[in-house]
């Protein structure tokens, strides 16, 4: 049973793979009567891209999004709304050495293993070159969320390697590469950047977020809770290996008295629990902790097998990002608001409300 598509009554499904022709997805449940131009999800999709700085891969995708279903005359109409970029900057012969071959911590031994078959160009359907639609996506998602309910999405890095980053001034966050509303740290970050690059290695980072104006009432008890469909959204994403909700793994070391959010003149006293109990929203800010792993794609020759058992020393030419999960950043944003606006959904179905408060 494959599982392309997410959510439940927003429903997004992407397709394609990173050197095939085109990418594209389709979400299904979407709302009638809202503007929307592919200029306004462009502008997502440039935050996300390849080649917008010497920190990232040096593939040039211009991800010129076609709308090409479920809008007329610039507004949503209620039917499946498609999206499809052309992937024009493949450059597939850099992956022809390792046709045979699995690079060690990649997909290529997880879909060989399952599959048998695997298309090995720029790692296929594994690649991030994926995520470019949940971008798309989310941004219609995003707009959407704000247009209705004022909500708005903002994630940002929190450390790359073993810098720590605080979350500083978040309306600086798209004025680096580096998605950090600590701008000062900018310098530094470069220069960390550049000698990874030099070395040749890979790094991971964490990307925090926040969903701020989210209503009290999302989230679906008990198989569908909020906080376990972020989880499960995130983890989705390429190079993720944990996540926080809130507190996450620190309130392990916490007391009780300290991490129960008192109720003070009717209003919490902090946000261990990330805005979520019991799997449904209390109408505090949601938070979101992601881990993202170093890039396996690396130009260091690693011991490995080819499909045939024989050992080999594999090395990763093509155009990769010394740390994917900076990149991660818009991902994680257009994530939470499809999981966010998906259950504004199925809260409305359920209760028949059309007031949230
Ligand atoms: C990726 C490898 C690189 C990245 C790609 C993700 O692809 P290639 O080797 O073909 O240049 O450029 O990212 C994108 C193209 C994108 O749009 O994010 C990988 O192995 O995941």
């Amino acid at each position: 049973m494959s599982h392309n598509t997410f959510g439940k009554n927003l429903r997004f499904t992407s397709f394609g793979e990173s050197h095939g022709s085109t990418i594209g997805c389709v979400l299904d449940g979407f709302p009638p009567g809202m503007k929307i131009t592919p200029e306004e999800i462009k502008r997502q999709l440039i935050r996300r891209a390849t080649g917008q700085s010497r920190h990232t891969s040096q593939r040039k995708e211009k991800d010129d999004v076609q709308i090409v279903s479920g809008v007329f005359e610039g507004v949503t109409t209620g039917h499946p709304i498609a999206l499809i970029i052309e992937n024009t900057d493949a450059r597939s012969k850099d992956y022809t050495n390792i046709a045979k071959q699995i690079r060690p911590g990649h997909a290529d031994y997880s879909y060989w293993k399952k599959y048998s078959v695997r298309d090995y160009r720029g790692g296929g359907r594994s690649s991030a070159r994926e995520t470019t639609m949940r971008v798309a996506a989310g941004a219609l998602a995003r707009k959407w969320l704000f247009e209705n309910y004022d909500i708005t999405i903002t994630a940002w890095l929190a450390q790359l390697g073993d810098i720590p980053l605080k979350a500083g001034d978040l309306t600086q966050i798209d004025e680096s590469p580096f998605f950090t509303g600590e701008i000062e740290k900018v310098p530094e970050l470069d220069q960390y950047m550049d000698a990874l690059r030099k070395s040749g290695d890979s790094v991971g980072a964490r990307i925090n977020a926040k969903a701020v104006n989210v209503p009290a009432g999302l989230g679906e008890p008990v198989y569908g809770k909020l906080d376990a469909e972020l989880a499960l959204a995130m983890m989705s994403i390429n190079a993720t290996k944990g996540v926080e909700i809130g507190a996450g793994f620190a309130s392990v070391a916490q007391n009780g008295s300290e991490h129960r959010d008192e109720i003070i003149n009717n209003e919490f006293d902090s946000n261990y629990a990330g805005g979520i109990l019991a799997g449904v929203s209390t109408g505090q800010d949601v938070t979101v902790s992601v881990a993202f792993k170093p890039t396996s794609s690396l130009r260091l020759p690693a011991k490995s097998i080819d499909v045939d058992g024989n050992a080999i020393d594999v090395i990763t030419k093509g155009r990769h990002d010394p740390c994917v999960g900076i990149r991660a950043t818009p991902i994680v944003e257009a994530m939470m608001a499809l999981v966010i606006m998906d259950h504004i959904m199925r809260h409305k179905a359920q209760t028949q409300s059309t007031e949230l408060v």
